[in-house]
């Protein structure tokens, strides 16, 4: 089995991309302290006509200054400092184009791409000066950026992976409002680990890294707005707690599109590909400290992070003695509330265990698994310990107490994935939370007791959200379904399909974990269908790893599916519509549809991951009417 895809996991791109350890440093030995830049302000706001930018060699501390030094890269406006991302420019749809002049002091020839309609970039040689204007005709987010001459966008990342900036043109519509710019940027450096030279990635979200990202604060129900660009070389899926965000406008780097009202759906998960934008808007309603992440695990631990020690501890344990446990990608906003809302007791207890998983992967790596027990004190058999977790039947608006009893060695947390309830049971350790209740990870042989209210019916999981590399792969995930009766659940109809980890990850080597499962086997059992019955088909995708597509037929042909639901959130009218029975989508998505089969047979549902790696087919057997 191919053990990786290169475009998800960099050391392996990196050492195809030819760089090698002699490339470190090069450049012009300056020191020159590049700033995060937090995307508030346009370089054009005094109505310039030109604007000079130069491109520098720099250091850059995305972890503070106590945090990793990396040598990039960086573009300086005039009268500014070097920042990270580069400059924003910014004006008002049909405002007055600007001269951009850039001068290099770079050792290397770069090409410049962003500022051309074409696809030839701007070449730029050391101390040379090109000069382009930019017109602001078309309203939308769009990256600008800079690789060493002849290097594709998705094969940068260097020194030069910090040469990253947004266009943005606002609609007449947009001009004025309050909304943030928030630019992905990614580099590759070397890293000495016990003597032995390491090719290491680093993430950032304006020019910094979790645990230094900037924390925003709402008021309850403000109407916030984000552009989110993904100048990383990998795509993200990028994840919301507690609240649905609708996409409103959707960038592929060179056509940029408002979505119709219409046609938003709710999500908290979407899938934002290297290179791509997109434009999102929610109210946060409820109170508390929130994240927004992306879903790979990869991109929210240690592999993403240039900090050795920080490396070191993620290997040995996932987290550090005074509690960090996430890295790269994070962000975190805190919702402001004045009052405090008693929201009563729990109308139902259960008790979820978190212990090793009974029997060992298939290919021999121990794992982690949740179990429902009666009781505090009742002792699970092993069988029943099995990957994904138990179905959770919840019913809509009825408060739940869900004690969860860690019988692990090491800490753990559990994310309510996509239900949208109060911060502190949400699972984000030392984050989630209100004022001084903060929450905290269960500790080895502890137990920790949440409330909550499930305020709307559909799909959603509930999965570990501490070292998520290994206690996601390791088995530590499953479904939640939130039903208005759920003792009418009828499983001969309604088909639960979860895609998640099949075993923990190669931790040391920082490798994501190749084994796959759906419905916890390689080979799962298969769904039964009869001939006109309308069947619906819940889609969970949960392995931290990979995107997935999962396609419904034959080899030959695809069925045609009517989409019901994502993220739980029923559709708007415009997406029910029958369409090809296929669904592409990273971890952290859930989506419902609805088939009816016309003929008997035997069919299947191929579920592989997106770029390479596996596939896992699900039988299906439509049975005569
Ligand atoms: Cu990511």
């Amino acid at each position: 089995m191919q053990h990786t895809s290169w475009k998800r996991w960099w050391p392996v791109a990196a050492m195809f991309l030819g760089a090698t350890a002699s490339d470190r440093g090069r450049g012009r030995d300056v020191e020159t302290e590049a700033e995060a830049h937090d995307n508030r302000q346009t370089a054009l706001s005094d109505g310039r006509a030109t604007l000079r930018i130069a491109l520098r060699a720099v250091t850059w501390h995305p972890e503070g200054s106590a945090g990793p030094t990396l040598k990039v890269w960086a573009f300086e406006a005039e009268r500014d400092v070097p920042r990270i991302p580069g400059p924003l420019l910014r004006r008002a749809q049909g405002a007055a184009p600007v001269r951009l002049e850039f001068v290099s002091e770079l050792p290397d020839t770069v090409d410049l791409h962003g500022f051309t309609t074409s696809d030839a970039p701007l070449v730029v040689a050391p101390g040379a000066r090109v000069s382009t204007t930019l017109r602001f005709d078309k309203a939308g987010n769009r990256l600008y950026w800079a690789a060493r001459h002849g290097t594709a966008f998705d094969s940068r990342g260097w020194e030069d992976g910090q040469l990253t900036g947004a266009t943005v043109v606002d609609a007449p519509n947009e001009v004025g409002r309050a909304d943030r710019v928030l630019v992905v940027t990614e580099s590759f450096t070397f890293d000495s680990v016990n003597g032995r030279e390491e090719i290491k990635a680093q993430l950032a979200l304006n020019g910094r890294s979790w645990p230094h990202t900037e924390r925003m604060t709402y008021a309850a129900n403000d109407s916030v707005r984000w552009r989110f660009l993904n100048g990383a070389t990998v795509p993200h899926p990028m994840h919301l707690h507690g609240f649905y965000y609708r996409v409103t406008r959707r960038g592929n780097g060179t056509a940029d599109d408002a979505i119709a009202a219409a046609r938003q759906p709710l999500v908290v998960t979407d899938f934002v590909p290297p290179g791509h934008s997109m434009s999102l808007a929610f109210q946060p309603h409820e109170p508390g400290n929130w994240v927004f992440h992306c879903h790979f695990a990869t991109h929210v631990n240690a592999v993403s992070s240039a900090d050795t020690a920080y490396r070191h501890v993620e290997r040995t344990r996932g987290y550090t003695p005074d509690g960090r446990h996430m890295g790269g990608l994070v962000m975190a906003f805190t919702v402001t509330s004045p009052t405090e809302v008693n929201r009563g007791a729990a109308a139902r207890q259960l008790h979820l265990v978190i212990d090793k998983k009974g029997e060992r992967f298939f290919h021999g790596g121990s794992g982690f698994s949740f179990a429902l027990a009666d009781s505090a004190q009742q002792l699970l058999p092993a069988s029943t310990r099995r990957v994904p977790g138990p179905l959770l039947l919840l019913r809509r608006n009825e408060r739940v107490a869900i004690t969860l009893h860690n019988r692990l060695d090491r800490a753990t947390s559990v994310h309510w994935h996509g239900l949208e309830i109060e911060s502190y049971p949400d699972g984000v350790p030392h984050v989630s939370g209100q004022g001084s209740r903060v929450l905290h990870p269960v500790l080895a042989r502890d137990s920790l007791t949440v409330t909550f209210t499930p305020p709307r019916t559909g799909t959603f999981m509930y999965h570990s959200h501490f070292s998520e590399a290994e206690q996601m792969n390791g088995g530590l995930y499953g479904v939640i379904l939130v039903l208005d009766d759920p003792a009418a659940y009828d499983a001969s109809r309604d088909h639960v399909l979860v895609i998640g980890g099949g075993g923990v990850p190669d931790v040391p080597m920082g490798f994501e974990s190749p084994w796959a499962l759906v419905n916890g086997r390689r080979f799962p059992r298969p769904v039964v269908m009869r001939v006109g019955e309308t069947h619906r088909l819940r889609l969970a995708s949960i392995h931290p790893d990979w995107q997935i597509r999962a396609t419904l037929g034959t080899e030959e042909a695809a069925w045609q599916w009517q989409p019901a639901a994502k993220d739980g959130a029923d559709l708007p009218a415009a997406l029910r519509v029958p369409t090809a029975a296929t669904w592409a989508a990273g971890p952290g998505e859930t989506a419902d549809f609805l088939v009816t089969p016309k003929a008997a047979g035997q069919f299947r549902l191929l579920v592989r991951s997106e770029d390479s790696g596996w596939m896992i087919r699900v039988p299906v057997e439509v049975k005569p009417r």
